[in-house]
């Protein structure tokens, strides 16, 4: 380009650059207000219709404009085997406390704490998924009741007296006969009236007993009791001390023999919050084990599960690949990523979502890479929260309005496909986009809390936060902590509470920054993982393959050197 000549060009340019720039921000800033109120309006669409047709059973079934009791026998998509005398505990509500303040609600707040405060009770028949109570009941209490208690909220137009605590409590106290197993590992079930039931399996999964502390740990700092926090931190040091030499994990375990029954995993389904959960107990608790548990889980992971910007599974005695896919649950590791300041490693692995999202619609439940296929059985998408979590923690850590052009798809997504009169459908197969009558409880906890603070963080500049698997924020409090992390205390620090200008998130810990060195040039951060197994990933013999999850039928070697159900595909 010629320079211009004379000073009044340049002026002009650079007015014109100048209102351009600022048009651009103005633009940005009207379209966050805008989406924002976009996702203001599905969340109570949600919570409405569950309000009106499925309050206070477990979750809405939107087409029918029904309820299930989904509470008992969660973790279990289909709901089979629901249990006759058991008429819900108002999980929907729970789930959607938390949102409720985030999106400024406070009314309705008061109103659902009241509610359960007079008629939630847990002595019922119902047999429970330990993990999946946890993170949604559990969880959802504590956070509601961290939230209500923070008198610089107001919240209350009463006053609030400690009544989510209470029912906290009393859940926990149900949990404890769970652990007791010769290992100190957990069942994966338990019947919330009677205890561990007779016969019931042995089995479980990573996740079931290594993502129970950030709950269970809190409720003990809550309460006094330190029976929580220590029953969690003992099947969690029992499953580290599980670990391969390859530092890897499996997917399920024997609670009680303390062996493996399923050697292969990778960062999806059964193990996810596992890898989650060290970190943000680190954030949360203040505890180096935390850390030095996470960093080398972490670096186990980049190193045996990481192809180039996606992940696969691999055997933990081996690190031979074994399923090659890439499934919808995973999508929180960018997050994840984040967290640790592995922005690069998190951007791109989120593209690889981003387009698998982009050619579906939404994101599939299971997409086999090595066959560039769906899962022949596992099409669905349940509305899952995953993908948005990733994008709203990347927009955070670069501000990139990349990533609100996705968030703004994936609004348009939901809105399209899987919005009805009586709330938010489930899709059954994204080759068609037939629905599902089924509002998961999740919907209202993380996908629309996701997207709201992806549009609005005003909530995240009042504290310092940690959101649980299940998305329920818990303030990181300075009386919580043994050790700070160095990098998170300021040098006048008495507690953490301050102003946003000195706001110091997790994201700011940069445990793992990338560096340049005065020669220029870049070193990888010390927690990614640069790919040198590309050429080695392949299966030799069957024996590297395991057992399909779904099947549970063994899987074989093609001849092409990859893992599957041949006879399936
Ligand atoms: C949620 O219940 C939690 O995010 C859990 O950790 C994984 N699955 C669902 C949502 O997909």
């Amino acid at each position: 380009m010629v320079p211009p000549r004379d000073y009044s060009t340049c002026l002009l340019l650079f007015l014109l650059l100048l209102s351009s720039f600022s048009h651009s921000q103005s633009h940005s800033a009207t379209k966050k207000i805008r989406m924002r109120e976009k996702v203001r309006n599905m969340f109570h669409h949600a919570y409405d219709n569950y309000m009106t047709h499925a309050f206070p059973h477990d979750e809405l079934k939107p087409l029918t404009k029904t309820f299930t009791d989904s509470l008992s026998e969660l973790g279990n998509l289909k709901l089979e085997r629901l249990p006759q005398d058991y008429h819900g505990s108002a999980l929907s509500l729970i789930e959607s406390l938390s949102s409720l303040v985030i999106m400024g609600n406070n009314t309705e707040f008061e109103k659902g704490v009241l509610w359960l405060s007079e008629n939630l009770t847990f002595d019922v028949d119902a047999r429970i998924n330990l993990f999946e109570c946890n993170i949604r009941v559990l969880g959802g209490l504590v956070s509601a009741h961290l939230l209500a208690s923070d008198s610089s909220k107001k919240l209350f137009q009463g006053s609030y007296k400690n009544q989510l605590l209470g029912l906290a409590e009393d859940l926990g106290k149900r949990f404890l006969p769970a652990f007791n197993t010769p290992t100190g590992l957990p069942y994966a079930w338990i019947n919330l009236k009677y205890g561990v039931m007779e016969n019931e399996t042995t089995e479980t999964s990573t996740s079931g007993c290594g993502s129970l502390i950030l709950e269970m740990g809190a409720l003990s700092k809550m309460t006094g009791d330190p029976r929580y926090e220590s029953a969690a931190l003992r099947a969690l040091r029992k499953l580290w001390s599980m670990q391969s030499s390859l530092k890897l994990f499996g997917t399920t375990l024997d609670v009680s023999t303390g062996q493996w029954i399923e050697y292969s995993s990778g960062i999806g389904a059964g193990v996810d919050s596992f890898y989650e959960y060290l970190l943000k107990a680190h954030i949360l608790f203040g505890k180096e084990d935390f850390w030095r548990m996470f960093h080398s889980a972490y670096v186990a992971v980049q190193k045996h599960f990481r192809h180039g910007p996606w992940y696969h599974e691999a055997d933990m005695r081996t690190g031979r690949a074994t399923y090659w896919q890439l499934t919808s649950l995973q999508a929180f590791w960018p997050g994840l990523q984040v967290l640790i300041g592995d922005v690069s490693a998190a951007n791109s692995s989120h593209r690889e979502f981003f387009n698998v999202w982009e050619r579906f619609g939404v994101l599939p439940e299971r997409y086999l890479l090595d066959h560039q296929m769906l899962h022949p059985t596992e099409k669905y998408y349940p509305l899952r929260p995953e993908f948005a979590e990733s994008t709203f923690y990347l927009y955070q850590a670069t501000k990139d309005p990349w990533y609100i052009e996705v968030g703004e798809l994936i609004v348009n997504s939901l809105n399209l496909y899987t919005r009805v009169e009586g709330g938010f459908a489930s899709i059954k197969d994204v080759t068609t986009m037939q629905l599902e009558d089924h509002q998961h409880s999740f919907f209202l906890a993380e996908t629309c809390k996701y997207l709201y603070l992806l549009f609005d963080d005003s909530f995240m500049l009042e504290n310092n936060y940690v959101f649980t698997t299940e998305g329920h924020p818990l303030p990181v409090l300075s009386t919580w902590h043994e050790k700070l992390p160095e990098t998170y205390i300021p040098t006048n620090w008495t507690t953490l509470k301050r102003q946003p200008e000195n706001r110091v998130s997790p994201m700011s810990l940069q445990v793992c920054p990338a560096m340049t060195l005065n020669s220029g040039q870049h070193i990888e951060s010390a927690c990614h993982i640069p790919d040198v197994r590309i050429s080695d990933h392949r299966c030799l013999t069957d024996e590297d393959c395991g057992v399909d999850a779904t099947t549970c039928r063994r899987r074989s070697c093609s001849m092409a050197g990859y893992c599957g159900l041949w006879l399936f595909i």
